[in-house]
């Protein structure tokens, strides 16, 4: 049955203040398609582990694919700021369509802005932009998650192509995705980005199944056997390591803004919930226990908005750096988990069902604290950033 959306966006300390009027105008029309077009269907798509496919045009119509790539390359051409306000917007809806979004504009569409030949962008981007094509980013394998650099993945030159061999996992978007941006060595030992199209003999994508978060998300595996890659697939401008993790930053950024979309329809809706539901002849939101809860979830959002804001502003201005949106990424994730726990507590038994969006929410972000770096290497990000130390090795 499908559901009325009665989410109304927190905003403690007048933050709103601090956003353009566009700013405004960008997030209350993501507000609007999430709470018309995803809210009314995604506890059903998520408990069948289905991806609503049919949702991709709108997310292209709302400039959810690619929001900061220039628009003569068919991106929205807006500012950080823009960018993590879509992400709130549609994680607030379903972390497995943020993914969805987040792998699309910030590591497909990004790395062949940034790292690609002009052909390559013209080729790629605008029908990215669109989800007329849809891509995934493969960079983690079976052996090698949290330390990519150790990769097995690799091509080896054939003249006018390459050879690829190898196999990514927990890929985003493999099983339906049109490109590929696959991250591997050549004989050089050098990490390259090359882009593989779907109908590439010996290149497949198995879809991995059984998963108990993300569920609305397609992932899957990505297959290379011997794969004959054209040479002019292959992303001119970057090589080592560098690469995918510079398309990180984007997504990890995205993220940041994204997980509090997740904790404040958790907060949002335990709110509601604590003045409706009585026990004991009360509203349960009038006993100290639930005060407290709903007191410590408003101050972490609140802490949380802040800091993405401020986060958002130094990306505009090009100043932030990959540790401090490791830090933005960690906490947001932290807190929005922490949040969708307590506010399933205060659903009591209705908290475990599909008629409330938390507990969704709560087991999709156990994906979101571990993909894009978990939360343990994030804090290593900060350790070694604040002390010069390396603890990862
Ligand atoms: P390390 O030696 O530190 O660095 C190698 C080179 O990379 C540079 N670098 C960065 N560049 C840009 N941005 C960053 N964030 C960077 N971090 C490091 C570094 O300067 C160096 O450059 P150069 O020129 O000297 O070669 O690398 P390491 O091997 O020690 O690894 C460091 C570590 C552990 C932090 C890194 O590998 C890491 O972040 N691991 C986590 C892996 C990860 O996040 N995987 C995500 C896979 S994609 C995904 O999950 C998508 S989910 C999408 C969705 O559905 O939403
Ligand atoms: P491991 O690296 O094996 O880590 C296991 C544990 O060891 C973790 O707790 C980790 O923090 C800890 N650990 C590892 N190294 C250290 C250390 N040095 N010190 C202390 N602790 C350490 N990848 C892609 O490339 N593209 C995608 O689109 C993508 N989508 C994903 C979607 C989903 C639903 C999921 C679950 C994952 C996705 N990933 C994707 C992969 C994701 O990025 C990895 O799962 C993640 O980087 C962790 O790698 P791992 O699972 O191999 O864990």
């Amino acid at each position: 049955m499908a559901k009325t959306d009665l989410f109304e966006s927190p905003d403690y300390y007048l933050l709103d203040e601090l956003l353009t009027e566009e700013h405004k105008l960008i997030r209350n029309s993501v507000r609007e398609y999430v709470k018309k077009e995803v809210t009314p269907i995604i506890e059903d798509y998520a408990q069948r582990a289905e991806f609503p496919k049919h949702l991709i045009k709108g997310l292209g119509e709302i400039g959810a694919f690619g929001p900061t790539i220039p628009t003569e390359y068919g991106g929205g051409g807006l500012d950080y700021i823009s960018y993590g306000l879509i992400m709130q917007e549609v994680e607030r809806g379903d972390s497995g369509i943020r993914s969805t979004a987040s792998v699309q504009g910030s590591l497909v569409m990004y790395p062949i802005y940034a790292y690609g030949s002009e052909e390559q962008r013209r080729k790629y981007l605008p029908k990215l932009a669109t989800g007329e094509y849809m891509g995934c980013f493969g960079l983690t394998e079976p052996n090698h998650g949290s330390n990519p650099g150790g990769m097995l993945t690799n091509y080896k030159d054939a003249g006018d192509h390459v050879i690829l061999n190898g196999a990514k996992m927990w890929i985003s978007n493999a099983p339906f995705a049109d490109i590929a941006v696959v991250w591997a060595k050549g004989e050089d030992g050098k990490i390259r980005g090359l882009i593989v199209e779907r109908g590439m003999e010996g290149f497949s994508t198995p879809e991995t199944h059984n998963k108990w978060s993300l569920r609305a998300s397609a992932t899957g595996e990505l297959v290379f056997d011997n794969v004959k890659v054209p040479k002019e697939n292959i992303l001119p401008n970057v090589e080592g390591l560098k690469g995918p993790l510079g398309c990180l930053n984007q997504a990890r950024y995205g993220i940041a803004w994204g997980a509090l979309g997740a904790a404040m329809d958790c907060y949002d809706t335990a709110l509601r919930y604590s003045k409706e539901r009585v026990q004991f002849d009360r509203p349960i939101g009038g006993f100290q226990l639930q005060q407290k809860k709903l007191a410590e979830m408003i101050t972490d959002i609140t802490k949380a908005q802040l800091l993405v804001w401020r986060l958002g502003v130094l990306k505009s201005e090009n100043r932030a750096t990959a540790a401090q949106i490791s830090m933005a990424k960690r906490n947001s994730v932290e807190i929005a988990l922490n949040i969708s726990r307590e506010a399933r507590q205060m659903l009591g038994g209705m908290g475990i069902t599909g008629e409330y969006p938390i507990m969704r929410h709560m087991m999709n972000l156990e994906s979101v604290v571990t993909y894009e770096g978990t939360h343990d290497i994030h804090l290593l990000i900060t350790g070694m950033d604040v002390t010069g130390l390396n603890a990862f090795k």
